[in-house]
């Protein structure tokens, strides 16, 4: 309980909430009742406050940040028809549909010699004909020409999907990846491990038990990663618990996950909004906020809860910040899954809309790595001081202008690039 300006305690609002304030005063691991009850609480800002409390308990009052940059090789995917709820997704021969050329995912990370980026995440279709060898020779491509440059490559559904085209097992395929220089894995094709809610909105996708496989091995082999959950689409509040139970079974068992990050479903341009007539709006403010919190709350072994300011916007991600939260994500530069689904936010993020963003919401800035080792902290940084350095080069590269999500949306132009049919 926190004590307020005259003395009293503040205790919540919700009568259900006191034994897991409890706990969480205590340092004591919340049951799937507990975090169930936090899910249909409507006591926001207890749940905010507990999450803060869990996240200052790790994390004091810094928020990282990753001068990151995007890069999506190809939308082709095989799963465009049975994954409802993506819009990125396309057939081989599908308007939109696009494989870069090497040269061509090279040209666009050349942006990262003017910016100061740290990390490269690397994500995209499962494309029927690419085969390992594609990927490997972009990382050792992207290594060499860039260094200094962490890779974060490959949805464990790529890297499945890697290993049975190639006839190969998953931990083949994730040592071939990491001689190339994949540093860690991003926590994407998660989406939510029930097999309910997935058979409806992902019904070939690889299963949550294959998903939770393909991140043991990586861990087992020292490879870090991070995990997602996509909610707001049929999932039910009892599917969340279970996707974060079941998380963190897993962080137990290796230790591998460096941060989680909710994922807000976008019903915009995929069939699964059209199904629910939703398209046109998404998560609410207060789903979003109460997700990262209880993210916090309930994953007290994963070390960091990331919100995507792309997916929620700058403004909630902000807010996120005092409710369990303590990384920013990044610059990201070319924001393509959401803003295909109708995400009205910018596609990039500057250094200081960045720090402006988390020292507006009291909090000290922190330059991280894709291991979450600090490259860079604030203390003489002067507002401007590396706007240029880090503006990016190419088709996304607009002045600064946060719109609101629910903004009308549009399908961004994407540049259609020549190469792989
Ligand atoms: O797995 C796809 C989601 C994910 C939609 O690891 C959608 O640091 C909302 O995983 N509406 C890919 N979401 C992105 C991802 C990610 C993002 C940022 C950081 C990291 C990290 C990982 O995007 C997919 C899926 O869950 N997605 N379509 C949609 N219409």
């Amino acid at each position: 309980m926190d004590r307020q300006s005259d003395g009293r305690t503040a205790g919540p609002n919700d009568a259900a909430l006191a034994p897991i304030a409890t706990k969480v005063a205590r340092g004591e691991r919340l049951s799937r009742e507990d975090a169930l009850a936090l899910f249909e609480s409507s006591d926001l800002l207890t749940i905010g406050r507990l999450a803060d409390r869990a996240n200052r308990a790790r994390n004091g009052d810094r928020v990282y940040f990753a001068a990151n940059q995007h890069i999506n090789p190809t939308n082709v995917c095989v799963l465009r028809n049975t994954c409802v709820f993506c819009s990125f997704a396309r057939m081989p021969q599908e308007d939109g549909a696009y494989t870069r050329t090497l040269e061509d995912v090279f040209a666009e990370a050349d942006a990262a010699r003017d910016n100061a980026t740290r990390e490269f995440h690397i994500v995209g279709g499962l494309h029927p004909k690419l085969r390992l060898e594609y990927y490997l020779e972009m990382f050792r491509g992207l290594k060499e020409r860039h260094p200094g440059v962490h890779i974060k490559a490959l949805t464990a559904v790529e890297v499945a999907h890697l290993a049975r085209i190639e006839r190969m097992t998953v931990p083949d395929v994730l040592v071939a990846m990491r001689e190339a220089g994949v540093t860690s894995l991003p926590g994407g094709g998660a989406e939510v491990f029930s097999p309910a809610a997935r058979a409806t909105i992902a019904d070939k996708k690889l299963s949550g038990e294959e998903w939770l496989a393909v991140h043991r091995e990586a861990h087992r082999l020292g490879i870090p990663s991070n995990c997602t959950m996509l909610y707001g689409q049929v999932e039910t509040l009892a599917d969340r618990v279970d996707h974060l139970l079941a998380l963190r079974a897993l962080q137990d068992e290796t230790g591998g996950f460096l941060t989680y990050i909710p994922l807000a479903y976008h019903p915009d341009h995929n069939e699964l909004g059209a199904a629910l007539g939703r398209a046109g709006t998404a998560t609410t403010g207060v789903d979003d906020l109460k997700n990262i919190a209880i993210g916090r709350l309930v994953l007290d072994n994963i070390p960091h809860v990331k919100t995507h300011w792309p997916m929620v916007t700058p403004f909630i991600s902000q807010v996120a910040l005092t409710f369990g939260c303590d990384d920013l994500e990044g610059t990201v530069v070319f924001e393509r899954v959401y803003h295909e689904a109708g995400a009205g936010t910018p596609m990039w993020l500057s250094y200081d809309e960045i720090i402006a963003l988390i020292r507006g919401a009291g909090k000290v800035p922190a330059e991280r790595d894709s291991l979450y080792q600090t490259v860079r902290t604030f203390e003489d940084y002067v507002r401007g001081a590396s706007q240029a350095a880090v503006r990016p080069q190419g088709p996304a590269g607009p002045t600064f202008h946060i719109e609101h999500r629910r903004s009308p949306t549009r399908r961004s132009a994407l540049p259609v690039l020549d190469g792989v049919e």
